[in-house]
């Protein structure tokens, strides 16, 4: 007989920063973890998981991923969006790992083994001023990365969203209200592209360097800047127009070839549908959970692949380890990757998260233990409890608000 989901519970933990992770039990006593964190909406994800998700997968065969995929996506009236698609890749996530554990087999095998011998990957490099930044350059260099992204202060302003004005930094800020940032398009115009251009003289022109524009800018603002970049040769730029409206990237890509990388706040496959059959970005972005888990990660890479597009998933710290194991299972599975954002995590989630992957001279690697190769250590994560802490808004210097 088939085995059954006897247990499905939430776990929060903040060992350096928020996490959400769903555990589900098996009656043959194998646990399969799945990654729920939504940066500054944890709480959301963890209601809609054990108030509605918990109590149907109990009894169900956890073998059946595809179905309870399925079931979940079509079977609900109210679906797509953020939390809902999250809970869905938590689940799936946690499938994936049992099926892996029950077969003894690593997940990338189970997705028809690696095609490549590890996965690029990109970290992070922020400097308030451009002499800052080209050190933080070469500290990533030093680490043996072969790709950066680099993101730089603004002169007149105060913040920046994603530029520390230490070493590193951290998306959110704890408290339940949000930061306010000022925003000034016009500024960051007229600075990032000289920056840029002087990380890109001090690298030489064998590293890749990225770029994210976080969303911020109009059309004609983005091309402009897209062009204004070609001389720094971007391996891309990063969500440079508003999430909603596809449309607009046609404005965009007529005017530079700078590659265009759009997606981690997508949540579906059809968010992408039109970028990708238009050939309107070089990356899809999406995040393994909050799109929707491996199931729907692979459907996307399928969709992408025969338009030469690539699968690129993002990667920061609030993206787990569990799903950080789950990106790379796919990675080294998928031809059509690109190249894996790691940003790192904070030291305590190494040890409530004990995982398998591996990170080493730039390229990441899953590992080979079954299933996705993370132990949760639930009584330390215990000793981290959840604390509220949400992501900055921002306004422009007229004190409208501005788009994320
Ligand atoms: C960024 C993230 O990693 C990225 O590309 O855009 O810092 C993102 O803003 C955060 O993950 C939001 O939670
Ligand atoms: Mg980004």
């Amino acid at each position: 007989m088939s085995d059954r989901i006897v247990a499905a519970e939430v776990l929060l933990t903040s060992p350096g920063r928020n996490y959400v992770t769903l555990k589900l039990t098996t009656a043959d006593g194998v646990v399969g973890w799945g990654d729920a964190t939504l940066n500054g909406r944890e709480l959301a994800v963890a209601a809609y998981l054990r108030e509605h998700l918990c109590p149907q997968l109990v009894g169900r065969d956890p073998g059946r991923i595809e179905d309870t995929w399925q079931y979940l996506y079509r079977g609900a009236y109210w679906r797509r969006g953020p939390v809902t698609m999250t809970a869905i890749g938590a689940v799936d996530l946690a499938l994936w790992d049992i099926l892996g554990k029950t077969a003894g087999l690593p997940v990338y095998r189970l997705l028809g083994g690696a095609v490549r011998d590890r996965v690029r990957a990109y970290t992070h490099a922020t400097g308030w001023e451009t002499a800052q930044l080209c050190d933080a350059v070469d500290a990533a260099v030093e680490r043996g990365f072969t790709a950066v992204r680099v993101q730089t202060g603004v002169p007149g302003l105060d913040t920046v969203y994603g530029v520390g004005r230490g070493p590193g930094y951290e998306p959110a800020g704890r408290g339940t209200v949000p930061a306010e940032e000022t925003w000034d398009t016009a500024a960051y115009l007229r600075h990032a592209p000289a920056a840029l251009a002087e990380v890109r003289a001090h690298t030489g022109p064998e590293l890749a360097l990225l770029h994210d524009a976080h969303h911020r800018l109009t059309p004609i603002e983005a091309a402009r800047l897209g062009r204004a970049l070609e001389p720094v040769d971007l391996y891309w730029l990063e969500d440079v127009t508003p999430c909603e409206n596809q449309e607009v990237l046609r404005r965009v890509r007529a005017h530079t070839t700078t590659p265009l990388a759009i997606g981690e706040v997508f949540s579906t496959i059809w968010e992408f549908q039109q970028l990708i059959t238009e050939q309107l970005i070089d990356h899809a972005r999406a995040a393994v959970t909050h799109a929707g888990g491996i199931s729907s990660l692979r459907r996307l890479a399928a969709l992408a692949d025969p338009w030469q597009v690539r699968i690129s998933p993002h990667g920061p710290s609030d993206v787990s380890p569990v799903a950080m194991a789950a990106a790379l299972h796919v990675a080294l599975a998928t031809p059509n990757h690109g190249i894996q954002e790691y940003m790192g995590h904070p030291g305590p989630a190494h040890e409530v998260f004990r995982h398998a992957w591996s990170c080493v001279d730039g390229h990441l690697h899953p590992g080979d233990a079954p299933g996705l190769g993370v132990d949760v250590d639930e009584a330390l994560a215990a000793r981290f409890p959840y604390e509220p802490a949400l992501l900055p808004v921002a306004r422009r210097r007229d004190g409208s608000m501005t788009d994320w």
